[in-house]
């Protein structure tokens, strides 16, 4: 088991990619250092771990430096080999990463896309592919409690933004892509990820999510109109 100052961890409160490296490091009850960076004004130290990209999360693990969030819980998954959160089935760890990534090119981005855009053909069809690859997630989670089955595992840390980060994105672009009555299985499965006392812990407070992301929303629509 590693000590505290072996893990340490760049993030961003509000970030989606962060929660879940922070959900796994917790499921795994491996100790960790936080340290909170401000995206408008990266650190020397970000940009010194993380030339290539410059985004959080960052994980440092005994001086080792890995980035992207995918990657990191992989990581950590085959550090520290307990609580398992992949499949050992090569077929099931192929699936789990294959709807990982649907979930985050396919509802992910365009669920951004779509709350910061005005209402028009770009949000319409970002909303579009966001629900179609949603309908796909409702079919993979139908009839289990966990997308890792029993238990919380690796593609429910993927999909965990879905419970809390996408009806606030919805709140705010004015939209419905996640219509719990269309996506019954997946709304059941977002109550019973929120309510495990791991992931209950630590949640981002929804009241500030929304600010943040109001914010953030006006940002790009103004960015987007000066260019
Ligand atoms: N694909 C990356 C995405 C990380 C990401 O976009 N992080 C945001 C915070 S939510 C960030 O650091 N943004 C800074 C920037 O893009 O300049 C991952 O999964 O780790």
């Amino acid at each position: 088991m590693a000590n505290a100052k072996e893990v340490e961890l760049l993030g961003l409160w509000v970030s989606p990619f962060v929660r879940r490296v922070e959900w796994a490091l917790k499921l795994k009850g491996i100790p960790y250092d936080y340290i909170e960076e401000d995206i408008l004004n990266k650190s020397p130290l970000l940009l010194r771990l993380n030339p290539v990209h410059q985004t959080v999360p960052v994980l440092v693990h005994g001086g080792r430096v890995v980035s992207e969030s995918f990657l990191i819980l992989e990581y950590i998954d085959e550090t520290w080999k307990h609580s398992p959160l992949l499949p050992r089935d090569p077929y099931e760890r192929a699936m789990a990463r294959f709807w990982a990534s649907v979930a985050e090119s396919k509802v992910l981005e365009n669920a951004w896309i779509a709350m910061c855009s005005e209402e028009g053909e770009e949000k319409e069809r970002a909303i579009e592919l966001a629900t179609e690859a949603l309908g796909h997630i409702e079919g993979v989670i139908r009839g289990k409690a966990f997308f890792g089955g029993e238990a919380i595992g690796y593609l429910d840390l993927a999909v965990g933004w879905v419970s809390l980060w996408l009806p606030v994105w919805d709140e705010v672009g004015s939209m419905k892509i996640f219509d719990q009555a269309k996506y019954p299985a997946t709304a059941a499965w977002t109550g019973r990820f929120i309510e495990h006392p791991v992931i209950k812990e630590n949640l981002p407070p929804r009241d500030k999510m929304v600010v943040y992301f109001r914010d953030k929303r006006s940002r790009i629509m103004a960015s987007k109109s000066h260019a």
